[in-house]
């Protein structure tokens, strides 16, 4: 399965990213977006996920992101998230970029961590700006308000139509052009700008590896494609990574 350009290429690199999305936590029972039971099968991206429907209607899309936050905290990472984790340790260099909203890489105890799509277990004002993360409150039925200028309390994720946070963005461009091997773990690749990631790698030299159960519009330009499952491909290329971080 994995090569001996890339067993070579783990051996060498000083510097790695790994670029993650849905697919790196279906195996935690998180579903996927585009998958068949994905999230947009159900519910329309335009009439969810974007600032003016929200402030159309914020019960819907707030009992939208309650539904989503209970799966999502009752999953734990799976051996693909806890992989990463620890190849973080085996590198000099090393940075998960991911679109995932859902706070998995964290748990599992990954500390280079860019959300580009920000994450669903905090929250904030729309009026003020001040956050709102603790989770009773967030039980609430309605959508909940601020208490300092009343305005609607919302989740912090970006949704489509918004910037993405620059520095967390930044970060990302950099890690992506430094990299020596840039993974593309679980992910469909046509959300931009993160979809733009891989390519500004490849431009950059690095070597680009995707894992996914299946080919996608990235594959193209991948040096290497692993079809399988994330949660089994990632614990074997560790066997492969240096035991510690070249000095
Ligand atoms: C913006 C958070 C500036 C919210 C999300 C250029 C061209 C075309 C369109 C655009 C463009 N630039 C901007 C746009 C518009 C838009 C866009 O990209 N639209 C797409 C649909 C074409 N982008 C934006 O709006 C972005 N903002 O550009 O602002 C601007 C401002 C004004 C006007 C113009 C520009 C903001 C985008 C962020 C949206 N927020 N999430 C929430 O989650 O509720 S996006 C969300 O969907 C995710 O974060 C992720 O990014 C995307 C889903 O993709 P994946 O994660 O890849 O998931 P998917 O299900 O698709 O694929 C899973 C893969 O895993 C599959 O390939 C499957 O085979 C694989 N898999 C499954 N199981 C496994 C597996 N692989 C391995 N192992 C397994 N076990
Ligand atoms: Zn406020």
């Amino acid at each position: 399965m994995i090569s001996s350009r890339l067993i070579s290429k783990l051996a060498a690199a000083d510097s790695v990213a790994v670029f993650t999305g849905a697919g790196i936590s279906a195996e935690s029972g998180v579903p996927t977006f585009r998958g068949d039971d994905g999230i947009w099968k159900k519910f329309k991206p335009a009439e969810l996920a974007n600032f003016d429907s929200f402030m159309r209607n914020p019960e819907l899309v707030w009992e939208w992101y309650k539904a989503r936050r209970k799966v999502i905290t009752s999953t734990q990472p799976n051996p693909g998230h806890v992989a990463l984790a620890e190849m973080e340790k085996r590198y000099r260099k090393f940075a998960i970029i991911t679109q995932n909203i859902d706070n998995l890489h964290r748990r599992a105890g990954s500390k280079t961590v860019y959300e580009l799509h920000g994450n669903i277990e905090r929250n904030y004002c729309v009026g003020c700006g001040k956050p709102y993360d603790d989770a009773s409150m967030l039980e609430q039925a309605t959508a909940p308000r601020c208490p300092s200028c009343n305005g609607l309390i919302r989740p912090d994720v970006v949704w489509f139509g918004e910037l993405l946070p620059m520095d967390e963005w930044n970060q990302s461009a950099k890690a992506a052009a430094r990299a020596d091997i840039f993974f593309a773990v679980g992910t469909s690749a046509i959300v931009y700008p993160a979809a733009s990631l891989p390519a500004m790698a490849k431009e950059a030299g690095a070597y680009v590896v995707e894992i996914n159960v299946e080919r996608t519009d990235l594959s193209p330009i991948a040096d290497e494609v692993l079809l399988g499952r994330s949660g089994e491909i990632l614990p074997q290329i560790l066997m492969h990574c240096p035991q510690e971080a070249n000095a």
